[in-house]
């Protein structure tokens, strides 16, 4: 039985607003790699070699066919029990967001309904000069025959819907997070490491309005000693017993 705190238990029955912050950890058991995790993605890959602009003005085939074999992974891939368990979540609380770095749609399909996608979503290709959305099967049949993926209307070169290093995150997705992370009365953390920004600095700006903040994760992060609790273990075990924890206190 994962360790989490009665006070936990009592914030979330109390709330008013809940905000959850994901990174890749809660997609883990969905068997799609973290990024820092011994296999994770950028033990094989330079983050400043291939998740960044220059690198795809340098290589767009290589960059194009990493996103590729990454937007495989996931379509082969589906939510998992943390996934499904914020979702259930929702219906026990007046309001909730969540607030995901990652690409991977998954919240999408876990029925998740208030999600703000602050890295973009891997599932959807774009146009850099003319900006119209071109779909993955123009890009993987551009890619199989060793072409970089261009726009059908202008040419121009076709890269995924998210957010590279260097790059500003969406400002919708941004001020959604903000204002979701400042309304909250429990802020949970799961499954993030908290080193990218401006993302990791949303735990404690939502301690530092009062909210109660938790983190879901087997390992330290950059905001374990900021924050109000840590529960050690995988989101997959822990969430779905807490979510159980709050429907129990809720029954009459
Ligand atoms: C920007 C999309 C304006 C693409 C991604 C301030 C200080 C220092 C640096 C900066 C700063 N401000 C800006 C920067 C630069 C940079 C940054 O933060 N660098 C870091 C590396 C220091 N930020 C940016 O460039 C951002 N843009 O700021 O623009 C600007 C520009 C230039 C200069 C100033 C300002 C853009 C950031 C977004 C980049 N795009 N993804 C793609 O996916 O290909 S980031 C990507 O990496 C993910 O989206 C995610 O955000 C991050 C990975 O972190 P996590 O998701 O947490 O994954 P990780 O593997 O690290 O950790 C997994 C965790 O899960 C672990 O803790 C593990 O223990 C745990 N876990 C494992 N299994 C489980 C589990 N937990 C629970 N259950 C399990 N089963």
């Amino acid at each position: 039985m994962p360790d989490f705190s009665d006070t936990l238990v009592d914030r979330l029955v109390e709330a008013g607003h809940v905000a959850v912050l994901t990174g890749a950890g809660i997609s883990a058991e969905s068997g799609i790699p973290t990024f820092r995790d011994p296999g994770g993605l950028w033990e094989e890959f330079d983050p400043q070699e291939l998740a960044n602009v220059e690198a795809f003005l340098d290589n767009p085939e290589l960059v194009q066919g990493w996103y590729r074999h990454r937007r495989e992974v996931v379509e082969d891939a589906a939510p998992n029990a943390g996934h499904h368990a914020l979702a259930d979540l929702e219906a026990h609380v007046p309001s909730m967001a969540v607030v995901t770095q990652n690409v991977d749609d998954l919240h999408n399909r876990a029925e998740t309904s208030t999600v703000i996608e602050l890295h973009g979503n891997i599932t959807d290709n774009y146009c850099m000069d003319c900006e119209r959305a071109v779909g993955a099967a123009a890009v993987d049949a551009a890619i199989q025959d060793g072409e970089p993926a261009r726009c059908p209307d202008c040419g121009g070169l076709v890269r995924p819907d998210v957010v590279w290093f260097g790059e500003m995150l969406p400002p919708d997705a941004m001020e959604q997070a903000d204002a979701t992370t400042e309304q909250a009365d429990v802020f949970l953390s799961v499954g993030t490491s908290a080193v990218v920004y401006p993302a990791a600095r949303l735990p404690v700006a939502a301690r530092e309005q009062g909210a109660y903040v938790a983190e879901v994760n087997p390992d330290t992060t950059g905001v374990t000693d900021d924050i109000h609790e840590t529960i050690r273990g995988p989101a997959g075990d822990v969430l779905p017993a807490l979510v159980d924890a709050v429907a129990a206190r809720q029954r009459p």
